[in-house]
């Protein structure tokens, strides 16, 4: 079949479809890519394995085993590896809970090579993501073949970390096909250029509004904001003030000081007080509270400049989270800058927690942040879940300024994503928690803000530990600017 009949072919069976689609990063974007549906047309999957192979094989490139990424080019590489019998590996997404811990099953020996297999490549992070797996496992990566380049940088971005992505058929041509096939009309052919040149995900994007205009015309924009960009960007007073700290101090460290001691606390915050953009605080889990200590801990935030951060998790219907936040003995909301809520109940937790801040006369002082995703192994907080919290979010934004999550969901600088589950090296708890690097929170993932628990609390030289996350978190940043 040639590239031509194969395009509309999965255009028939809508495996390619123009409209109006979210995508996980929330964009809405005019064309989508579903591979998922090959499954059920065999001929098709056979075709798209052999023009995956002829692809490579034109590249002359080497390797011992073929890597499908999971879950939709698992089939596709299967297809590859029994048809040319080479070798394949499988790469777990999550990590077996019982017997041996392997990330990786087949037969393999460190420093193979092996060739990466996807049906769709957008910004490269699945890809990038089962490299760095099979890396971790000594396995080498020169090479990924995918059926459809989106165009959008993941070719960049798989270069940059030094591997080659050779692509069957890249979106300009899926569109060129499929308006010669008179599939599509010229508007859609535009709109979906238009989207594909300005929502380039990596480096700096260049704008295309225009058929024909030479390299001369295009317009360079960048991808990413600089804090003072983004501080003078969003609305919320809030959000304004912790860009400027993190511009003024040259961090996106937010320290999560979970001790059962006050006066460990104190100390604790006294030393790492200087590296940070904010505290977060665990207040139940004090035993000796007092306001007192609060007044304390109010008195280093303005001494240091930080934020304060209850992570009270509220996750009740409106009228009691109400209560919660500004009354029984901890008064959160006379001391807490940020506070954080689950989307459980629906948006009458957000109008409860707003009113009973502006009960107190605190509007526009108060900030909510929504729990999109979360760090512990197994939650359910994905999906259809998070986008639910996106859409809350965007409604309510004159309160809620942004997310704890584990990648960006927004690129509207209106929205902040802060990122627990953060140490120095990847790694799990005894817990579920799972833990990522800052470079892979702040340049992979695009998240905005490290939160780092236990990695400083439980250092001997906290100050230092701190410093240490306070550069590898800015040099990360920078790097993402640059
Ligand atoms: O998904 C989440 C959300 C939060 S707020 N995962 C988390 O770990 N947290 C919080 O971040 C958690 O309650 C803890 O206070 C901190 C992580 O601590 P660490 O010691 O594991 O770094």
């Amino acid at each position: 079949m040639s590239l031509e009949s194969l395009v509309v072919k999965l255009y028939e069976i809508e495996a390619v479809k123009f409209g109006n689609f979210t995508l996980k990063s929330g964009i809405q974007s005019p064309v989508y890519f579903d591979l998922r549906v090959i499954v059920s047309y065999p001929d098709v999957m056979v075709e798209v394995s052999e023009h995956l192979w002829k692809a490579v094989e034109a590249s002359k490139t080497e390797f011992a085993s073929v890597c499908g990424v999971p879950y939709t080019a698992l089939p596709i590489a299967t297809c590859m590896s029994t048809a040319h019998n080479v070798p394949m590996l499988i790469r777990r997404k999550e990590m077996k809970d019982y017997g041996t811990k392997k990330m990786i099953e087949g037969h393999f020996k460190k420093g193979d090579v092996c060739l990466i297999v996807e049906d769709v490549v957008t910004s490269g992070t699945s890809v990038s993501e089962t490299v760095q797996t099979l890396n971790n496992e000594g396995i080498k990566v020169k090479d990924a073949v995918v059926l459809l380049n989106r165009e959008q940088g993941g070719e960049q971005r798989l270069a940059s970390e030094g591997v080659t992505l050779h692509s069957v058929c890249k979106i300009s041509q899926v569109l060129d096909i499929l308006e010669k096939a008179k599939k599509l009309d010229r508007d859609t052919v535009q709109r979906v250029q238009d989207f594909i040149a300005s929502n380039n995900t990596f480096g700096n994007n260049i704008k295309r509004p225009a058929d024909g205009m030479g390299d001369a015309q295009q317009k360079k924009v960048k991808k990413v904001l600089t804090y003072p960009e983004r501080q003078s960007q969003c609305k919320h007073e809030v959000l304004k003030r912790l860009y400027g700290i993190m511009e003024e101090k040259k961090t996106n460290l937010c320290f999560s000081g979970d001790t059962t001691s006050f006066a460990e606390l104190l100390e604790v915050v006294e030393k790492v007080g200087p590296y940070i953009c904010i505290l977060k605080t665990h207040i139940d889990i004090i035993t000796d509270f007092t306001a007192e200590n609060i007044h304390k801990l109010k008195n280093l935030a303005s001494k240091h400049n930080f934020l304060l951060f209850e992570d009270r998790k509220f996750a009740d219907i409106g009228n009691t989270v109400k209560k919660q936040y500004s009354e029984g003995i901890y008064k959160i909301s006379e001391w807490s800058d940020i506070i954080n809520a689950h989307i459980i109940p629906g948006p009458g937790i957000i109008e409860g927690l707003k009113s009973a801040a502006g009960e107190k006369g605190l509007t526009g002082k108060r900030a909510l942040l929504l729990i999109a995703e979360m760090s512990s192994k197994g939650n359910v907080a994905t999906g259809e879940y998070t986008k639910a919290c996106v859409k809350m979010a965007e409604e309510n934004q004159d309160f809620v300024v942004g997310y704890i999550c584990q990648s960006q969901l927004s690129k509207d600088p209106n929205f902040i994503h802060m990122t627990p589950g953060v140490k120095l090296v990847e790694g799990t708890d005894s817990l579920g928690q799972q833990y990522l690097t800052p470079k892979e929170v702040i340049t992979k993932r695009n998240s905005d803000i490290i939160i780092v628990g236990r990695g400083i609390m439980n250092s001997d030289d906290p100050a230092t530990t701190a410093a240490t996350y306070q550069q590898a978190g800015y040099d990360a940043y920078l790097e993402q600017c640059s």
